[in-house]
């Protein structure tokens, strides 16, 4: 018998690590084991998150977030969520290459999982890579997502520091306005500043965030950086405004302090470690031949839907 996958992670073997993140990724049964046997090794990481729209710099800007991050010797793990088309693949490809100058660096470990046009699904299985990323010992854990919609949110359940990354120019159609963008930002970067009208979008920001009305004086108020990730300007100033935060979350009160997060981030977890188990319980539920024949009768009117609901409900409890 060879070691069992979650010892040799723990003894920092990275092949055993992509193994298991595979298993996670194609939902193997097995893989639940390894990832309850990580648990307890959880929970030292500082987790980042850096959301925003699609080509707006992201990788390019986590690259060199890694490079200032690897100058001040803190160890990097990253999960780079794509929503590539099922076709492409393209953004996978692109992601190794803007990154791929850590490619031979033990202090970095570079994770991109392609949603297949299902956004629901990464949120979902993202944990689990955090996790084991998390058990691996890295320091610092970022994760790369495009912002839509309810998946923001939801990695923003993760993230101890959540970075909104915005660019210049595209007009009065803000990207910070969309909805739950402005309660996620901890950290706003203007990335592209070397576009055209980054002063303009700063104001329009600053304004946005004077609009907050409930926020009071011991909030942490977000700060704006401009950078330009290509040349690798403002990353510094980027690494001094997350550490800023991480301070604030230490020092803050009940609701919004590092350790409220982590049980947020657990509380989260274990929704979707549910949900999922829930969904699987009825899919095979709905596939048996009973509620097939139930089927029959309420097409046919004859029985009424919230009591064949309410059967369903009956077993997948008893998970028959
Ligand atoms: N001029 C300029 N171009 C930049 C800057 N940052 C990134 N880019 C370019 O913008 C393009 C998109 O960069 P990515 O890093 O792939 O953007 P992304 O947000 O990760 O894109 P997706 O993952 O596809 O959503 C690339 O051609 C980068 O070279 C910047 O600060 N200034
Ligand atoms: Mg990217």
């Amino acid at each position: 018998m060879s070691e069992p996958l979650y010892q040799r992670i723990l003894e920092g073997d990275v092949r055993a690590a992509g193994r298991l993140m595979r298993q996670v990724d194609d939902q193997i049964p097995g893989a639940r084991q390894q990832l309850e046997a990580l648990f307890e090794h959880t929970g030292n990481a500082y987790i980042i998150g850096f959301t925003g729209n699609p080509g707006s710099g992201k990788s390019t800007l986590v690259n060199a977030f890694i490079r200032e991050c690897r100058e001040r010797g803190l160890s990097v793990g990253v999960v780079a969520v794509d929503p590539t088309s099922p076709f492409s693949g393209g953004a996978i490809l692109g992601d190794r290459i803007r990154m791929q100058e850590h490619a031979l660096d033990e202090g970095v470990f570079i994770r991109s999982v392609a949603t297949r046009g299902n956004l629901g699904g990464v949120s979902r299985s993202t944990p689990a890579l955090v996790q084991i990323l998390d058990a691996m010992g890295f320091d610092l854990i970022i994760i790369e997502t495009v912002g839509v919609g309810q998946d923001e949110v939801d990695i923003a359940r993760i993230a101890d520091t959540n970075i909104v990354v915005t660019v210049p120019g595209l007009g009065d159609d803000i990207q910070a306005t969309k909805a739950g963008i402005l309660e996620i930002a901890d950290v706003f970067v203007i990335n592209k500043s070397d576009h055209p009208g980054s002063d303009r979008l700063r104001r329009e920001l600053k304004a946005m965030l004077s609009l907050a009305v409930d926020r009071s004086d011991e909030d942490w108020t977000p700060p704006i950086v401009h950078t330009v990730a290509t040349d690798a300007e403002g990353l510094t100033k980027l690494f001094e405004k997350i550490e800023a935060h991480r301070d604030w979350l230490e020092g803050a009160g009940a609701d919004d302090s590092r350790g409220a997060r982590d049980r947020r981030r657990i509380e989260h977890l274990i929704r979707l470690i549910v949900s999922g188990e829930l969904d699987a319980r009825l899919d095979a539920a709905m596939a048996a031949p009973t509620w097939q024949r139930h089927l029959e009768g309420l097409v046919a009117r004859r029985e009424s839907p919230y009591e064949a609901a309410e059967e369903l409900i009956a077993a997948i409890a008893r998970k028959d």
